[in-house]
């Protein structure tokens, strides 16, 4: 048990506590340095890191560009958040949140910053027309489960993979809440996945996209090596979809854009064609 923390009348930003990560976080938003951001030939330029917000994005480039959209070209720059490259005054000039992944689209006549996960997944999939119904029951759907990984991941990611994987201590309080919610999460997934082929039906969408990197790659064991503590093995349907959605194509080519981490032949840090991909992708045993 460690010792009893009573918080002070008013809150003190203490540098000492945290861990590799604690310089990250600061109290004020904006821009900590100037830097302009780099720009390909494409008419997307994407800024990002290949973490599960970041491979929901590049999923969906390469599902579009595997289903044949050649106007989804898309350049990938690397942000790398341990270098603090979302605090440059050019990424804060797209996203104000200094969160990867950001998007320029250069289509229209005057360049269109977006930023959120979701709200990129929305804007590609309306401008393509892909993987997101234009209407009726399967649309609300769609956004149903488009925003309960919105709502739901930050349990996964900040708070359950924070305080099981990241953090220097581990704490029994916080580890047994946030495992709890992951597991009623995967739970919730198993359940819709038992009656439907996607989650939100027979179609695959940008849902989908959302909600795999984070919870088929915490089934597939490839989060947080948390697998047998969460005992992923037990969610079948979800196990099902995820092995399903990791055997296409824009999958295992999305995944690895903008990773500078795990094994080589999973790493295309830069993505400026299909060519970086495949490239790596050879190196696959
Ligand atoms: N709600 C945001 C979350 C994005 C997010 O949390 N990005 C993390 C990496 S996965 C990040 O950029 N962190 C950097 C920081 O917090 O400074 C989204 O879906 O786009």
């Amino acid at each position: 048990m460690t010792e009893q923390y009573v918080p002070p009348k008013i809150w003190v930003n203490d540098a000492e506590g945290g861990n590799k990560w604690a310089n990250i976080n600061s109290p004020e938003s904006g821009a900590r340095f100037e830097r302009e951001l780099p720009v390909g030939e494409h008419a997307f330029q994407l800024y990002s890191l290949g973490t599960p917000n970041g491979q929901k994005v590049t999923i969906l480039f390469e599902e579009l560009l595997a289903a044949g959209i050649k106007d989804a070209e898309y350049d990938a720059y690397l942000i790398n958040i341990g270098e603090l490259d979302q605090f440059s005054s050019g990424f804060v000039g797209v996203n104000p949140n200094s969160k990867i992944p950001a998007l320029v689209d250069k289509t229209g006549s005057e360049p269109v910053n977006v930023f959120e996960s979701a709200s990129i997944l929305v804007h590609l999939a309306e401008k393509f027309d892909r993987f997101l119904p234009k209407s009726g029951p399967e649309r609300t759907q769609t956004f149903n489960w488009l925003f309960w990984a919105q709502g739901s991941a930050p349990f996964l990611g900040g708070g359950f993979g924070h305080f099981y994987a990241y953090a220097d201590e581990k704490q029994e309080y916080p580890i047994n809440r946030f495992a709890m919610e992951a597991k009623r999460q995967l739970d919730v997934l198993d359940k819709q996945l038992a009656a439907n082929t996607f989650v939100a039906g027979e179609e695959i969408t940008i849902a989908d996209m959302a909600i795999w990197p984070w919870y088929g790659n915490l089934v597939l064991g490839n989060l947080y090596d948390a697998a047998e503590f969460l005992q992923v093995e037990t969610y079948t349907n979800v196990h099902r979809w995820a092995k399903q959605l990791e055997q296409r194509e824009g999958f295992q080519r999305g995944r690895v854009v903008n990773r500078s981490f795990g094994e080589e032949w999973e790493q295309v840090p830069e993505r400026h064609n299909a060519e970086d991909i495949d490239k790596v992708l050879k190196l696959r045993p």
